[in-house]
């Protein structure tokens, strides 16, 4: 194996999910109205850290230390706030990958969808989340040997379990 050497041809997909879950504070006692949690996970909420190096959320500067950095699982991030606003999500791979780290926008959302005549039940989570999938084209051989050495399983569920959005 030639280090970076890359596999002509080759291209891996990996299903990942990310997004957030938030629930209202029913009793407050500062400004914050929200508890909030952003992630990034797999699917079937499988182990993604075989081909992932480190997760960082960037939040608003309003946070302190406002750039939090995952570098073993679970890549997420619970606070509590109360305002909605963009995180960046960005996933770096091993440095073997030669892969230059990808960025995903994500808007946090913490207040129910307007639905006229329909009240959100108190303290029901909120959730906003989407599936995706991260591309590896002609990954180096390096990275080619961590991308395939998953659980050998579904990396999506074939059916729709509880608790699972997407199949
Ligand atoms: C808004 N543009 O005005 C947005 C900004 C920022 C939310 C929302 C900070 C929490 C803390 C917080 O929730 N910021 O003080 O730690 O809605």
């Amino acid at each position: 194996m030639k280090a970076g050497k890359r596999m002509k041809g080759v291209v891996i997909s990996k299903p990942i999910i990310y997004g957030n879950i938030a629930t209202e504070l029913l009793s407050r006692k500062t400004e914050h109205t929200h508890k909030w949690t952003v992630f990034l996970r797999g699917p079937n909420e499988q182990d993604i850290s075989y081909y992932i190096h480190k997760v960082e959320f960037k939040l608003h500067e309003t946070f302190v230390n406002n750039n939090r950095a995952c570098k073993s699982p679970p890549y997420e991030v619970t606070e509590t706030g109360w305002g909605e606003f963009e995180i960046i999500t960005k996933v770096y791979f091993p440095p073997a990958s030669g892969e230059k780290p990808i960025s995903l926008y994500h808007m946090l959302k913490l207040y129910p969808p307007d639905t006229p005549g329909q009240s959100w039940p108190k303290g029901k989570p909120v959730s906003n989340f989407f599936y995706d999938e991260l591309i590896f084209s002609e990954p180096t051989e390096e990275f080619f040997a961590m991308l395939t050495k998953g659980s050998g399983g579904p990396e999506v569920p074939l059916a729709s379990p509880e608790g699972h959005a997407f199949s």
